[in-house]
């Protein structure tokens, strides 16, 4: 681990000592002798969760007495993993913790290994969230994290017989130590109900919205802790509280499950992330969501700017509100229904503080995860808003009719209201015109989000649309989950690479020297041993750490091309068959990561995975030279382990489908070479980590939608691929599922007709540009060369740079550090 401020071990860590043994003692009653490792685990939380309240308290209150302009970051996800290792990390308290444990006869790595994983998210958008909340307590930027505390987060994945069964997650079973409960602290949210028009003068009516129901969002605090532990923030999660818990009428009467019904109903909306909207029950839960905790969020963060500055007006100088992604973009209606008719301002000033204040990102172009809810639910549980959202529109169109007159197409493109089959609010566009700064995730996405979905959007309003790259943190995504490059780090260039990202660039003259290469390639083996032990205890698999361990682990999805990966696995399979005695570049495909429950492409993808895996990994022939390992239920701590262990990062989707990407960035600052399409931040990290150190391959973006526009069949390239047409009639005929021979039928059936991922389009181009890396792997001297420049240029990524340029350039917030 990184030595920092080195406590003495010993004397020094007495007292933190007694502080674990008096949590595990007087908060959990339990005695040393019967503790367990989740005993230690919750003790060890509290007594470090001590150190740390102070400071909160007091910056908290010291960012008020100055005014502090408050940055609020709305997030229906926050994917934050386990908490122990960051807090301990970032107090710089690891050396003191472990010797207390010692001291105590506790492993730290096996109660660090009993925390649950917070697991509030789906991918990218939570992690995201969860590391720019890092990044804005390690720049001192005073800010709240508002969202859902789920009681149950993403589901866990088991796999039976190749295939994803979901069960639920449980991570609150037995507690959250880093929590503070906050009864105290819960505000009505309201759903249906009616309006009325209440005069108050004689030019003006008030609107009273009568909610046919009241639900309590009641607060649950986390402190997030800063690099060094310079600052300390908080991430507010609202749960669901009923008005009443219980009908007693009805309980007395002997119906015990009618008297609990309202309150399951009314509390469903914290229990579970993501419900599935393929149902209008499902579809309206999930509206309820948004609207719960992004109400929840305004009510108290306008409660607290009134009580700090004691006008609204002045929000937009105060206070900076971050939609990610369109979740919230109800927040627009809400803070204008806040300002008009709880607090009286006229239109035209509320307007004005919503814009100044809002601003939104958008993480995504797939038109399936474009956010519209039809007119009709809409009004029926938020009839307000739907009301202000009407004229907001209005106001909005008559705008752009006045500056653009006679364009009716442009007017019902940029309306917040789509008029085709069944009325729907566009929620991006609402986002959109509610936002003064509108943002994309990498220089790409951004410059799509101007050419596609907001192309119209971009023409009347210049200059909203931004670019602000993601970032990682690096705390977590290095320092802690790659102690041992860590340490080599510091040795090699100092320990200002533990402060600030561009000292990594120090490493760059390291990879022409050998000796380095070598110490950094010992690092990349032992972590490959960790994952090799990891994988042989849960999957009975022997791996030789000697292979290039290539890895894609993210969410299943069909852009993401997980598929493509496996296509190659069963190509190169065949021709290691068919010349055995080659010399081969031994390879383990590792995959990781959930398909949504109902996305049956993507779970069909999973079993594919799985028969493959299986059939080549007992052939003989094959010998150690491929293995294809698929490591169930994928997060964030699984991802803690394999990315410190990956010598190859597949990057591979369809260009102009991922967003950003953030493992990209992760694989690359840990020394992995990245093998990718010009898609996402992939095209950002070419740029930094340089052209002969990355594997790029397939078609461009504009390649892509010209291929589509063509009317593009994948037939095409099957015919000119014998490798490929031969690795599809295997999986067609059945090869790898004897037990059910069409099982894959449909899946190769899509790739020989529209192939509207371009799987078949890119596979030769692929299957090229892994014989490259076998090639630079066969000379260790430039693989590792690469892989330390890799480590050496990618600090652009760090969450702290993408963090300070939020904060620049869409909040105005100054960024402090340490
Ligand atoms: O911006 C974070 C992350 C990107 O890195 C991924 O490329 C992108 O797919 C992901 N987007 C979503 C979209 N979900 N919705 N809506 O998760 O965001």
């Amino acid at each position: 681990p990184p030595k920092v401020a080195t406590a003495e071990p010993g004397a020094e860590a007495r007292p933190l000592r007694n502080a674990i043994l008096h949590k595990l003692t007087y908060d959990l009653g339990k005695s040393r002798l019967g503790a367990r490792d989740r005993d230690w685990f919750i003790a060890t939380a509290l007594a470090v969760r001590d150190r740390i309240v102070d400071r909160w308290i007091d910056q908290t209150r010291a960012s008020y007495e100055v005014g502090a302009k408050q940055v609020y970051y709305l997030s229906l996800e926050f994917l934050i993993g386990r908490l122990l290792r960051d807090n301990v990390s970032n107090l710089l308290l690891m050396d003191e913790v472990k010797a207390a444990l010692e001291d105590l006869g506790v492993s730290f790595e096996a109660l660090r290994e009993a925390e649950p994983d917070a697991a509030l998210g789906n991918g990218g958008l939570g992690r995201l969230a969860a590391c720019f909340m890092e990044s804005m307590a390690t720049l001192s930027i005073p800010a709240f994290g508002y969202g859902i505390r789920y009681d149950h987060g993403l589901f866990r994945q088991l796999i039976r017989d190749g295939k994803q069964r979901e069960y639920p997650e449980t991570w609150l079973d037995f507690g959250n130590p880093w929590e503070f409960a906050r009864p105290e602290i819960a505000h009505e949210i309201g759903f249906g109900g009616t309006v009325e028009a209440v005069p108050i003068s004689e030019a003006r009516v008030r609107h009273v919205w009568k909610p046919a129901e009241t639900v309590q969002a009641v607060a649950y605090d986390t402190p997030i802790v800063g690099w060094r532990g310079s600052h300390v923030n908080t991430l507010r999660l609202w749960s669901a509280r009923a008005a009443d818990p219980l009908r007693l009428d009805a309980f007395n009467r002997g119906d015990f499950l009618g008297a609990l019904a309202e309150q399951v109903r009314q509390e469903s909306i914290s229990k579970l992330l993501y419900p599935s909207d393929e149902t209008p029950a499902g579809q309206e839960l999930r509206l309820r969501q948004e609207y719960f905790f992004t109400s929840a969020a305004l009510q108290d963060l306008v409660r607290r700017h009134l009580r700090v500055h004691g006008d609204l007006r002045s929000l937009p100088e105060r206070v900076a509100v971050q939609l990610n992604d369109t979740h919230p973009a109800i927040a627009v209606a809400e803070l204008m229904r806040i300002l008009i008719d709880l607090h009286d301002l006229p239109w035209d000033e509320a307007w004005q503080a919503t814009r100044g204040t809002i601003a939104y990102t958008n993480h995504t172009l797939l038109p399936e995860a474009l956010e519209s809810w039809p007119v009709p639910l809409m009004e029926r549980l938020l009839p307000r808003h739907m009301q202000l959202i009407y004229l907001i529109n209005a106001l909005h169109l008559d705008d752009v009719r006045q500056r653009f007159p006679g364009n009716d197409a442009l007017l019902s493109a940029v309306s917040l209201i789509e008029e085709g089959h069944g009325r729907r609010v566009r929620m991006g566009h609402l986002a959109f015109v509610g936002s003064h700064k509108v943002n994309g995730v990498s220089a790409l996405h951004s410059d799509l989000l101007k050419k596609t979905v907001f192309s119209d959007f971009n023409r009347i309003a210049p200059g909203r649309i931004t670019n602000k790259t993601n970032g990682i943190t690096f705390r977590r995504w290095l320092q802690q989950s790659n102690p041992a490059l860590t340490s080599l780090l510091v040795e090699a260039v100092g320990p200002a690479v533990l402060d600030d990202e561009k000292a990594l660039e120090k490493l760059r003259p390291l990879a022409d020297d050998a000796a380095f290469r070598e110490r950094f390639a010992a690092v990349k083996r032992a972590n490959k041993e960790a994952l090799a032990k990891l994988v042989k205890e849960r999957l009975y698999l022997q791996l030789d750490t000697r292979a290039i361990f290539d890895v894609q682990i993210k969410r299943i999805h069909e852009y993401k091309r997980q598929l493509l990966n496996v296509l190659e696995a069963v190509a190169l399979y065949d021709e290691i068959r068919s010349q055995p005695t080659r010399s081969w570049v031994p390879r383990v495909k590792i995959l990781a990561g959930k398909a949504a429950a109902s996305y049956h492409r993507a779970k069909l993808i999973i079993k594919l995975a799985h028969d493959v895996a299986r059939v080549v990994n007992s052939d003989p022939t094959v010998r150690n030279l491929l293995k294809v390992v698929f490591l169930p239920n994928y997060n964030v701590s699984l991802a803690e382990l394999i990315v410190p262990a990956a010598d190859l990062s597949e990057q591979i989707s369809t260009a102009g489908m991922e967003a950003s990407g953030t493992g990209n960035m992760k694989f690359a600052l840990n020394g992995a070479l990245t093998i990718g399409t010009l898609d996402g931040a992939n095209v950002e990290i070419k740029e930094h980590v340089g052209d002969e150190n990355i594997f790029i391959f397939g078609l461009t973006t504009e390649e892509v939608a010209e291929h589509r526009g063509k009317g593009w069949r994948g037939e095409s390239a099957v015919s000119r691929s014998r490798r490929l047409e031969e690795a599809l009639e295997q999986i067609e005929k059945g090869v790898f599922s004897p037990d059910d021979p069409d099982r894959y039928k449909e899946l190769v059936a899509g790739l020989r007709g529209d192939d509207w991922f371009m799987v078949a389009a890119d596979f030769d181009s692929y299957f090229t540009a892994q014989r490259d890396v076998d090639a630079r792997w066969r000379e260790p001297d430039r693989w590792w060369r690469s892989a330390v420049l890799n480590t050496a240029n990618v600090g652009w990524f760090s969450s702290d740079r993408a963090i300070a340029e939020y904060a620049e350039e869409i909040w105005n917030v100054p960024v402090r550090r340490g």
